[in-house]
């Protein structure tokens, strides 16, 4: 394979198969398992080894071999976890399942503290898409905001093979979905693990527009029972209103966290009439001694990258996003938001003195100083595992500083796929540099301080889309091709099946202040990506040695980009389509931090059918109607993403 020319940046910042191994109507993942033994006295002992890590030699790679609970990496007979699944006609061919989400406003207080919030079909968060391996999945999204807003939704790590258009990005492969109307995505799944959808019209998915994805496949650990388990920051004001302090330059933080949409927010004041605290309460999943567990972790967050752990428990990590990887055992585990990992934790515990173990999760993205939050003050303590389902005990409280993290990914060396790639090295020289910041922008605007508007910026630019002319209008699915603004950053990767590769930077100073050091979770759209160098806290620049990782590294499609340092990543052009590039800490992507790959643009819009181009067309109309007197138009707008 050869590197192509012109493909290597610097970003600088600032049912089923035969054998159907899942019921053909997919339930939501239980949250809470019937009543389970009480542990007896012969079982008072623990040995916290976690689940089991095979060896290579206890896989069974025969072609009848069939899905388990004892042979979790077969599937079909046919199919396995050595299916390499980049490409459609090697996965099990499934079935269609059809999924309704209606989203709408509405008044909720997960943690105790009564906010208004968008549901998805009344709840928060959104019901389970689950299906299983090479299954199509049929998702109609209804808008039925009052609040006048449009909706999208992006399916977080679908490759989307050949169905870009189905990607929901609002502004670039769609006009948002206005009040009142529908769309219906349509996509197969080739991978298979755990997932999120969530909108991608601004930041409504802070405001509670998300929920799960469970796709099942084989895994490379073997398991009797599974859990979701959602982790998120959560914010007692809209998103929407705290734009605004990040615009003026004051980052909005969290108020509070929920696991699977339930905490117990600490009110204190009885003033609060919105503070409700007996109407909060802690998620709790339930284990019966001596089986296996897999948690499926996902990181729904919009500013805080979370460390994880269980107490009294070690797990196995099984899968990092949708890749299933070479299993490694450890006891904490960082997940930036929108990654996912799965892990399967024994039911192994110390039940002699407590049958109730608290699932800690805390904020890691603190960047030296900058934020008022230390290992002393946060209290993890975020949900429960029960051994005795009749328990309504909180678990003791063990001391967990030991458990504190940096806000790293997990070692990398860790994080090796099953299936292998080996990927080139890239060139020696960086050809273009793109320089990614976060700068006062002045736009004499009155709505923000002394007319400063904050901005971050990617490849020099503060990323920018109008939701009546999406891409592929710009592409030319309406008429005339026309040439892009700057603001919608195309970076076109016109060559097929190549690598590209790409340096994101990190290292910048703001304008007349400190440098403002952050992690950001960098996720592109359409692809897994490898991760070849993850660097904290140097620059980067084309003469150092840089070793990179290029015999089977890290594969996924969101990584952590070190605060003062760079990232260097590569994928290949096996998909054509308009893919975002973006930081998923929410407020930075609505800011201005993304950018957009036009890949193999000649085949983009062959993708669609006639009936497809017309339904574009029609929504883009609608929408252009409804936004020309929406009185949100007025205020300063966001990047659209
Ligand atoms: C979306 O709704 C929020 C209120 O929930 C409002 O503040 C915001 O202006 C709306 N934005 C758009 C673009 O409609
Ligand atoms: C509640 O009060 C305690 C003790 O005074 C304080 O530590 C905590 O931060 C307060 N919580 C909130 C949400 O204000
Ligand atoms: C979720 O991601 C955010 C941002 O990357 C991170 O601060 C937080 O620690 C993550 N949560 C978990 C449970 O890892
Ligand atoms: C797992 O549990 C054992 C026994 O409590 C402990 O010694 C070990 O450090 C834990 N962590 C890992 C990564 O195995
Ligand atoms: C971005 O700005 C830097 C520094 O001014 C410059 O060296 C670089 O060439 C610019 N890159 C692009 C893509 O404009
Ligand atoms: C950024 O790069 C400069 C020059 O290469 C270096 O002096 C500085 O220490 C770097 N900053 C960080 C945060 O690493
Ligand atoms: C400046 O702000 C105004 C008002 O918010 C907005 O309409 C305009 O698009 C902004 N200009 C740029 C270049 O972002
Ligand atoms: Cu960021």
């Amino acid at each position: 394979m050869k590197v192509v020319r012109g493909f290597l940046w610097m970003l600088a910042v600032g049912a089923v198969a035969l054998s159907a191994p899942v019921t053909a109507n997919p339930t939501p993942s239980k949250l809470n398992a019937n009543v389970a033994p009480v542990p007896q006295r012969s079982e008072c002992s623990g040995n916290t080894i976690g689940a089991s890590t095979p060896s290579e030699s206890s896989y069974d790679r025969s072609p009848n071999c069939l899905h388990s609970n004892t042979h979790r990496e077969c599937w079909d007979g046919k199919h396995n976890l050595w299916t390499d699944y980049e490409d459609l006609d090697m996965v099990p061919k499934g079935i269609v399942r059809k999924f309704e989400l209606t989203i709408t406003n509405g008044v909720i207080a997960p943690d105790g503290y009564t906010v208004n919030k968008m549901l998805v079909n009344g709840q928060y968060p959104g019901p389970n898409i689950e299906g299983n391996w090479g299954d199509t999945f049929e998702i109609t999204v209804k808008n039925r905001l009052s609040n006048g807003n449009g909706t999208s939704i992006h399916f977080h790590g679908i490759h989307q093979l050949g169905t870009n258009r189905m990607d929901g990005a609002s502004g670039i492969t769609q006009c948002p979905i206005p009040v009142g109307k529908s769309m219906t995505y349509r996509w197969r799944a080739n991978q298979y693990g755990t997932s999120w959808y969530h909108s991608h019209f601004s930041l409504q998915y802070t405001d509670g527009v998300v929920g799960p994805i469970v796709i099942h496949g084989p895994s490379s650990v073997n398991y009797d029972e599974e859990y979701t388990l959602m982790l998120t920051d959560w914010f007692h004001t809209s998103a929407f209103t705290l734009y605004y302090n990040e615009v003026r330059g004051i980052p909005p933080l969290p108020n509070s966290k929920l696991i699977n949409g339930k905490w117990k927010f600490p009110c204190n004041s009885t003033a609060d009439s919105r503070c409700v605290s007996n109407k909060g309460g802690f998620a709790d999943i339930v284990f019966e001694k001596g089986k296996k567990y897999r948690l499926r972790l996902i990181n729904m967050s919009t500013t805080y990258m979370q460390t994880f752990w269980i107490d009294g428990h070690n797990f196995t990590v099984a899968a990092a996003d949708f890749v299933p990887i070479v299993p490694y055992r450890t006891d904490v585990i960082n997940v930036a938001i929108g990654q996912r990992y799965d892990i399967i934790v024994g039911a192994d515990a110390n039940t002699c003195e407590q049958t109730d173990f608290w699932i800690n999760m805390k904020n890691c993205l603190i960047p030296p100083g900058a934020l008022p939050i230390e290992c002393s003050t946060e209290d993890a303590r975020t949900a429960i595992v029960r051994y005795d389902s009749r328990s309504t005990k909180n678990p003791p409280t063990i001391t967990n500083c030991g458990n504190q993290k940096a806000c790293r990914d997990e070692p990398k060396e860790l994080v090796k796929p099953i299936i292998k790639k080996l990927v080139p090295p890239p060139p020696s020289r960086m050809l273009e540099g793109f320089y990614v910041s976060w700068d006062p922008f002045f736009n004499g605007s009155t709505t923000s301080q002394d007319g400063t508007e904050w901005r971050w910026n990617m490849a020099n630019s503060t990323f920018f889309v109008d939701w009546d002319e999406p891409t592929y209008s710009y592409l030319g699915l309406e008429g005339a091709k026309m040439p892009f603004p700057p603001s919608y950053q195309p970076i076109y990767l016109n060559e097929k099946n190549q690598w590209a590769y790409f340096v994101i930077n990190a290292n910048f100073t703001r304008t007349g202040k400190e440098p403002f050091r952050l992690d950001h979770p960098i996720h592109l759209h359409g692809h897994d990506f490898v991760v070849l160098a993850q660097v904290t806290n140097e620059q980067f620049d084309t003469n150092m040695p840089v070793t990179y990782d290029l015999d089977n590294p890290m594969r996924r499609d969101t990584a952590v980009l070190p605060s003062g340092g760079f990232l260097v990543i590569a994928f290949e052009t096996r998909n054509p389509g308009a893919w975002l590039i973006h930081c998923h800490l929410a407020f930075h992507s609505s800011t201005g931090f993304a950018l957009q790959f036009i890949e193999r643009e000649s085949e983009i819009l062959k993708q669609f059918s006639g009936a497809e181009a017309r339904l574009y067309r029609e929504q883009c109309e609608k929408w252009r109607e409804d936004w020309k007197i929406n009185p949100a138009r007025a205020g300063i707008r966001d990047s659209g993403a």
